[in-house]
Order: C-alpha cells, then structure tokens, then sequence
C-alpha cells in the first residue's frame, strides 16, 4: 500500500449540550478530518486536538501543521504502508502525539479496510458491546447538574463523570451522590490542583467515589504518588500518561491504581495497545478516554474499548450526546451500552453531504512521488 492524497478538512459542528471543564468551555467542535487516499483505497482519521492547547500543548493548526509538512512525506515515503509502519517513520519526530495518531487512525482505516478486517478484530476486542460512561461539565448551579445528571441516569449510562475544578467540588459531588446513593460515580479534575489541596481532595473519600481523575499536573508523578497515599479514592491517570513508557513509571512510582487510555493523546491505536497490555500485566484496570469525537473517532475509541483490559465503563457516548446530526450514521446506545463496530476498518462511514455542510477549510496534499 502506498499513499497517494490527503485531505485535511475543518469541520465546525454546534455542540448539543455546551461542555465546561476547568480548561474553558466548548459550544462547538472545530475538528480536523483526514481523508487518506491509499493505492488500496481510503481510510479516515480524527485529530482529538482541540483549538487551543490546554488540556495538553497540542492545538488544531498545530497539528495540521506538522501533518502536512512533516508527518505526511515521512509516510507517504513509504513502498509497504502498514500502519505500524506510518507509526515507526512519525516517530522520528518528537511529540505531536494527537497529530500522529490522526495520520495512524487513518491508514489503519484504509489499510484494514483492503483487508476486510475490522478495527476491533485487529486490536484484539473480546466484547461486541461496551459500558458508556458520561462526562458531566461544571454547571452554572447545583440544581441545573442535578438535573443534567438525572437525564442521563434515565438514558441508562453506566456510570457518571463529575468535572470538579477548585470551588466546583465537594458541594457537587456530594449533592449527586446524596440525590443518587447507588450510582458509579467518579470526578475528573484536569489537573486543577496542587499536592497542597491533598486535604481537602481526601474529603472526595466520604462520596464513594470510583476514582479521582488526573487531580494534579500532568507531569506531577511523584507528587499523585504521595496524593494516592493520603486518598481511598483511587487515582487514575489521564494527561501524565503519554507513553507505555509512562505508564511503566506511574505505575512503579504508585501514581496511580487505574489508567484513562486515549489513543490521541499516547500517539495512536498501536501506542493504546500497548498502555493496555502494560496494565494488564500489573493488574491495573483501564478504560476508554473520549475527546467529544465524531462517530469516526468513536468507532475507533469502541474498538479499543473491547480488550479484554478495558474492565471500566467508557466515555464513549452515543451520538446525540453532543451532536444534533453526527457525521456518521448515528451512535446509538441500549441500556448504557454500544456496539463494537464490526465492519473492515472503523465499521462507519462519513456522510460526505454532512461533512460537506460542516466543512470551514479543505486542504489538499499532493506530489508524494
Ligand atoms: O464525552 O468525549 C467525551 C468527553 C470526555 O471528559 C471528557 N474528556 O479529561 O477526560 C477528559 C476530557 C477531556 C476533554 S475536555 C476538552
Ligand atoms: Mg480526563
């Protein structure tokens, strides 16, 4: 296989439901696709980057940027294109790991769709469904999360994921788990505070929580570490763990006792893979991060949310959670749970009319020799 033409497209889709977390609010998705025309035919890829860096340095023109000059010419350099192959000649490059993982999703995409294999058949999925989870923003008052959170307990989802940021904590996590005694409940602070609040975070213990997410900066090891020691609550690990690499040493250094696992953030679905099995080797639970993606970058994310290591609910989230018309064939959810795509490649199409209607900016990528 050999690649042969790129698209790079901007999409603007109008969020459903607006979504604030301690890194700014979003009422609409700005997304990068990309179209891959291979000799063996197309594959599609979804950059999880948002517009401005925050919940990691990686932002939207930045990583269409170091797409287009450097990671697509050191790919389409290539005779036999597999997608561990695109993956080793990015590797050259330091960092960008939301951008590689675009340009991997989407030769992964073509190159299994050639070989009529589906995503999940080839991460190595055990399940044909997945728990979904859902992310819950900070809300302007106590009562209007209640009333958030109670839709969503009504749509049937699995567990719910409280965003906290300092000011935005105790109050709403007790109030859900007072009105809801019984359901999974966890807070996710992208790393809002310091090892200074470790006080009051081991407050968060009287909510029986599932986990606290990321509660400190991403490169805050060791200090997760001695925050794990003052908490029950088990830490997870989301923005510090960007490698399997880093996995390794969260682990080692007991900075956490559950990994989030997002294959934008760790470089692609081959990097996710390799997370997962190093987590399963020390019996550390994961699951399935989401960045409000498309229906392509949910088909994905369900493919690797049906390994075997993937024992806590998703945020995977049916379509309509965030969008009034998905670019796919609507994600639709059954008592909190979605089905693992079946078909060669992602299993789902972009409807190109929908994407046509959302499109701001198209670049194409040529001249590969
Ligand atoms: O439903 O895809 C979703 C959102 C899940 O909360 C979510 N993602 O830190 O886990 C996280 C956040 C990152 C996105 S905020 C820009
Ligand atoms: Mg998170």
């Amino acid at each position: 296989m050999k690649l042969e033409r790129v698209e790079l497209r901007r999409i603007d889709i109008p969020l459903s439901t607006p979504f604030r977390t301690s890194l700014g609010l979003e009422l609409n998705r700005d997304i990068l696709l990309l179209r891959a025309d291979t000799s063996e035919g197309p594959g599609w890829g979804e950059c999880v980057a948002m517009p401005e860096p925050g919940y990691s340095e990686e932002y939207l023109d930045g990583a269409a940027e170091i797409i287009r000059r450097f990671l697509l010419p050191a790919v389409a350099a290539l005779d036999e294109l597999t997608p561990a192959r695109a993956a080793a000649a990015m590797a050259a490059f330091p960092g960008h790991p939301m951008a590689k993982a675009t340009v991997e999703m989407a030769v992964m995409d073509a190159w299994l769709r050639a070989r009529r294999t589906s995503y999940a058949d080839h991460l190595g999925a055990v399940r044909t469904v997945v728990d979904c989870g859902v992310s819950v923003g900070i809300a302007d008052t106590i009562g209007l999360l209640i009333a958030e959170v109670s839709g969503y307990v009504d749509q049937g989802y699995r567990r719910i994921k409280l965003k906290i940021e300092p000011g935005w904590d105790l109050e709403p996590v007790r109030a859900i788990r007072e009105r809801f005694p019984d359901i999974a409940l966890q807070a996710d602070a992208n790393a809002a505070y310091t090892l200074a609040d470790a006080r009051h975070l081991a407050a968060l213990d009287a909510f029986d929580l599932v986990m606290l997410e990321q509660p400190l900066g991403s490169g805050d090891l060791r200090d997760h570490a001695a925050l794990a020691r003052m908490l029950r609550t088990p830490i997870c690990l989301d923005e510090s763990i960007t490698s399997a690499r880093a996995a390794t040493d969260a682990i080692g250094l007991g900075a956490c006792a559950i990994v989030n696992i997002k294959a934008g953030r760790v470089g692609g679905y081959l990097e996710a893979r390799r997370i997962h099995d190093v987590c399963v080797a020390h019996s550390v639970p994961v699951w399935c991060g989401g960045m409000l993606e498309t229906g392509l970058g949910q088909a994905a994310n369900l493919a690797l949310a049906a390994l075997p290591g993937f024992t806590l609910p998703a945020d995977i989230v049916p379509s309509e959670r965030y969008f009034a018309t998905d670019v796919t064939a609507p994600i639709r959810m059954s008592e909190g749970r979605i089905a693992v795509p079946g078909g060669p490649g992602l299993g789902l199409e972009p409807m190109l009319e929908v994407v046509e209607g959302y499109t701001t900016d198209v670049v194409t990528v040529t001249g590969f020799s």
